[in-house]
């Protein structure tokens, strides 16, 4: 489980330059990778490799019922998505439309197209089979029944919220990690906008050190925040730039720091390696840090989006999800493929540029919001 990450000693030897000029000298650090758990499981289907996460909530009592007015902002976001799936469904539904095998075939076509997947759409198109075999009544309102149900069935177990524990001894860090472009440095300015508005001390740390762009992006998240950024020049060591934040935090007693990282390298500089490296570092000041590993996947790249979780997560141990830009697609379908593959936490969605448009994230919410009108 990833919860409980495998931890493998490992020898190797690193050293980093911190800015107060120490060196590290790490002769036997243990790796938070999966690794273990990925080569173990190598001949199985994705979803058994990730293992699965027991649901934070499950059930269909009272409390799992979502804020209205979350369901019709993430209705509004969602509206592409939505688009393709419901109202394609209206269609093949309308006039009291028979629920034979051709009409199946029809709605598992919509599900792929809206990038469900192939398992998930297998799972859904089966639900409704038999839901609708069972159900008295309405063929239209039996179809949508069975689709919410399965819908539900497959996000509830991801949707555990990333819970940051309050009284720390130590800063609480989070890693986000993910490939150039799929939104970690905006995330990362919606997260310290929601933590500090929750009354979470917060600071920055801008390792994505190969772009001047990348630190002053950071930088004027964390002035919207009020928040602050530790930066080093383009180029320096993003361990290095890591190690102080929380070394500077730790004194401060700041309770979260949240770590930008880059999505590409432009030198023969590895990712992974860096990504690895900053990991280390950081569990030399706190053993149990980074807490999070935030993997960012932009929703518009669909299934890219898998084979991207499945190489962060051999390298580097993703503990969390933040599914981005699921306003500006039609493929917003790739949750539930991603849910039912990887069976990761989806801690949070971005649904905007916005400050605010980063929403934990909700299953009953989510599936409501994408089946509504
Ligand atoms: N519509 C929409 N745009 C988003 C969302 N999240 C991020 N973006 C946009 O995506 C673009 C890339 O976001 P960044 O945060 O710079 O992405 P990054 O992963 O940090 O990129 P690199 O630093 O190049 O690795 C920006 O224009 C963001 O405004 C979202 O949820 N919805
Ligand atoms: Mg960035």
């Amino acid at each position: 489980m990833l919860s409980r990450r495998s931890r493998e000693p490992t020898d190797f030897s690193a050293e980093a330059n911190s800015t107060h000029g120490t060196i590290w000298r790490l002769s036997q650090v243990r790796a938070l990778t999966g690794k273990r758990l990925l080569q173990s499981d190598s001949g199985r289907k994705f979803q058994y490799m990730f293992g699965r996460q027991k649901p934070a909530d499950a059930g269909n009592d009272a409390s799992n019922k979502p804020a209205s007015g979350l369901v019709s902002r993430l209705g509004a976001a969602l509206g592409r998505t939505r688009g393709r799936l419901v109202q394609g469904l209206s269609r093949l539904l309308a006039g009291g439309a028979k629920i034979d095998d051709a009409l199946l075939d029809q709605i598992e076509e919509l599900l792929l197209s809206a990038d469900v997947g192939v398992a998930v759409t297998t799972r859904i198109v089966e639900g409704i089979r038999s839901g609708v075999k069972k159900a008295d009544g309405e063929a239209e309102d039996a179809v949508l029944r069975s689709l919410e149900k399965e819908m539900l069935a497959v996000l509830e177990p991801v949707a555990t919220p990333l819970e940051i524990p309050r009284k720390l001894s130590r800063p609480f860090v989070v890693l986000v990690v993910g490939v150039n472009g799929t939104g970690k440095t905006t995330s990362i300015g919606k997260l310290a906008y929601r933590l500090r508005s929750e009354g979470r001390s917060v600071m920055l740390a801008a390792g994505d050190t190969f772009r001047a762009a990348a630190i002053e992006q950071l930088k004027s998240w964390g002035e919207q925040n009020q928040v602050d950024v530790v930066a080093q020049h383009t180029g320096a060591d993003s361990a290095s730039v890591v190690y102080d934040a929380l070394h500077s935090a730790t004194s401060s007693r700041i309770e979260v720091v949240i770590a930008d990282t880059a999505g590409r390298l432009h030198t023969q500089i590895d990712l992974m390696e860096e990504l690895k490296k900053v990991r280390r570092v950081v569990s030399k000041l706190d053993p149990e840090a980074p807490h999070e590993v935030l993997l960012v996947l932009d929703a518009g790249t669909g299934q890219n989006a898998l084979a991207q979780a499945i190489q962060f997560h051999q390298a580097v141990g993703v503990s969390g999800l933040c599914i981005t830009k699921l306003d500006g697609t039609a493929k917003g379908g790739v949750i539930f493929a991603i849910a039912e593959s990887l069976g990761l936490p989806i801690r949070y969605i971005g649904v905007g540029e916005g400050v605010a448009d980063l929403k934990e994230f909700d299953a009953h919410a989510f599936v409501q919001a994408l089946l509504a009108g």
